[in-house]
């Protein structure tokens, strides 16, 4: 795809605005023409770049431009695999800009965006999957971002489908062996194995693709959104887990009239947190109305919702009303974490005024925990709960029939899905660097261990992969029922060629001209 006459590429790879230093990189086979061209080696013990060296930009466009470090490696030992000269120079734009000219002058054409890591993709250098992480790798702001990006680069879904598109062909191997046979060569139990061979890759595939829904969230953050009445201590909440005095907080109702948005990280792991209006039903307000459009189009995006429900309980039909958004919420399949706040408040009310034992009535068995921004070792509690949910998919607490005391609250059933109670320490409870850093190697190595074991195990990050998986699995699946069903074996041999074409598309050993096109173009210049 990239022949010897492609055009020599260059760009600045680190960001526009001043800095110390600013890399410029040229690809393609007049590389080292153009910075003969136009560098001078600024020692004479220096006939040609072949390591860091110094270098004097002489020849630029208005002649001496800047020293500078030029590196080159040469293809096909380079990032993209063709000669590369990276130049390391100074990063004031005038001089950047300069250097830019000069080379474009020289003969290289600005390079597209992704168009270095495209042509490491057609020259062998990385697959598609490893490309696609590149990106995940400098979009990265939390630490298991860069973690299951990293994975990612260093092959960990790459092999996950080798393994599975392996196993696929050994299947397809023995369904052309059986289709060669006649009719009375064939014993049941060559057919037999070559069901329990497709059951054993559907379900691996299925497995795959569920590590989606955590890959997912660790890749583009976990949506929370909060979400209650007026007055009932959103914004301090919002405040309380950010550490921030972000939103504005007072006692007078509907004090927040837009929705505020902050990020944050909870033990490496990115949360996209956003306050919303309180809820007020039949708000004649139309700023008021605004709020609540917002905040309800918030939810709709919202992978978690805490909803805080505090004292005083709202009148009756206010109460009906808030019952009905939290039923649509859930018959919609959102996950909501019940927040019973100003725990403080609650504590000191009579029954009948308890929004815990109001909360057990009509919704008793939704998981639920007690908030109080006055009560110091609430705060680590909703962080082990929030970090569990990204870890396990499940929101571990009581329910709200338990904190009203209406069931026996065994912590053997302190969970309000089917998970595993939580391991990990929050930062909210003051953890040590260190322990994290002494977690972080044992995981490093347990990963290693796993890898020396032949197992992968990293998780899918991207839909554009889950896609293909979910077509493999359905492909896979109809091959199973073709084959039970007793139809012909070509037809069989159809639905698992299918499904191969999808596994590779993942990797881009079977993928359009146009779907690359797609994904490079996400990429931004110089990279
Ligand atoms: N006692 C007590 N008061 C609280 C607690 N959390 C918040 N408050 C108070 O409740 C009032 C409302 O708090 P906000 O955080 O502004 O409530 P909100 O739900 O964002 O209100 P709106 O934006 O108007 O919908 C303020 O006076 C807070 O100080 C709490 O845990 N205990
Ligand atoms: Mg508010």
């Amino acid at each position: 795809m990239y022949s010897a006459d492609m055009e020599t590429i260059a760009a600045f790879s680190t960001p526009p605005g001043e800095s110390g230093l600013a890399v410029l990189r040229i690809s393609g086979q007049q590389a080292g023409a153009i910075a003969d061209q136009l560098f001078v080696p600024s020692s004479p013990r220096f006939p040609r770049p072949s390591e860091m060296e110094g270098y004097t930009l002489a020849h630029g466009i208005w002649g001496g431009i800047d020293e500078v470090v030029l590196a080159c490696f040469r293809a096909p030992h380079s990032y993209t695999g063709e000669d590369v000269y990276e130049v390391s120079c100074h990063g004031g734009q005038a001089v950047r800009q300069a250097i830019l000219d000069s080379v474009f002058a020289a003969g290289a054409s600005p390079a597209g965006p992704g168009e270095f890591s495209r042509r490491a993709f057609f020259n062998g250098k990385m697959d598609l999957a490893a490309a696609e992480a590149v990106m995940d790798m400098i979009g990265a702001q939390a630490e298991k971002q860069a973690q299951v990006a990293f994975q990612q680069l260093m092959g960990g879904v790459s092999r996950m489908i080798h393994e599975r598109t392996d196993h696929l062909y050994g299947a397809l191997a023995r369904l052309e062996m059986l289709m060669d046979w006649d009719e009375e060569e064939e014993r049941p139990e060559d057919r037999q194995q070559l069901l329990s061979e497709l059951e054993e890759s559907e379900n691996a595939l299925r497995k795959l693709a569920d590590s989606f829904a955590s890959g997912r969230v660790i890749r583009e953050g976990l949506a929370v959104v909060i979400a209650g009445s007026p007055n009932v201590g959103k914004s301090s909440l919002l405040n309380a887990l950010s550490g921030r005095d972000r939103a504005i907080v007072s006692s007078i109702p509907g004090t927040t009239r837009d929705t505020v948005e902050i990020d944050l990280t909870l033990d490496g792991y990115l949360i996209h947190l956003t306050d919303t209006a309180g809820l007020a039903i039949d708000s004649p307000d139309p700023i008021e109305q605004e709020g609540i459009a917002r905040a309800e189009s918030a939810l709709g995006g919202a992978d978690l919702i805490l909803w805080v429900l505090s004292p005083p309980l709202l009148p009756i039909h206010e109460r009906r009303l808030e019952e009905d958004r939290i039923s649509r919420l859930l018959a919609e399949g959102k996950k909501i974490l019940l927040v019973l706040g100003k725990d403080d408040i609650r504590l000191t009310l009579p029954p009948e005024e308890d929004p815990a034992l109001y909360a057990s009535e009509r919704f008793p068995d939704l998981p639920t925990i007690t908030w109080s921004e006055r009560f110091e070792e609430d705060l680590g509690r909703l962080k082990d709960t929030l970090i569990g949910f990204i870890q396990n998919g499940t929101l571990i607490s009581r329910t709200a029939a338990q904190i009203a005391g209406r069931q026996a609250a065994d912590p053997a059933e302190l969970t309000g899905g089917d998970g595993v109670q939580s391991g990990s320490v929050s930062e909210g409870k003051g953890e040590s660097r260190s322990i994290r850093n002494a977690d972080a190697v044992a995981s490093l190595r347990e990963a290693a261990r796993r890898d020396d074991e032949g197992q992968s195990h990293a998780v899918l990050t991207h839909a554009r992969h889950k896609a293909c998986i979910d077509r493999a699995v359905e492909l896979v699946n109809r091959a199973r029922g073709d084959l039970l069903s007793g139809f012909s074996y070509d037809l069989v041999a159809i639905s698992l060629k299918e499904a191969l074409t999808e596994l590779s598309a993942i990797t881009g050993d079977d993928v359009s001209e146009t779907l690359i096109t797609k994904i490079f173009s996400r990429f931004c210049i110089g990279k």
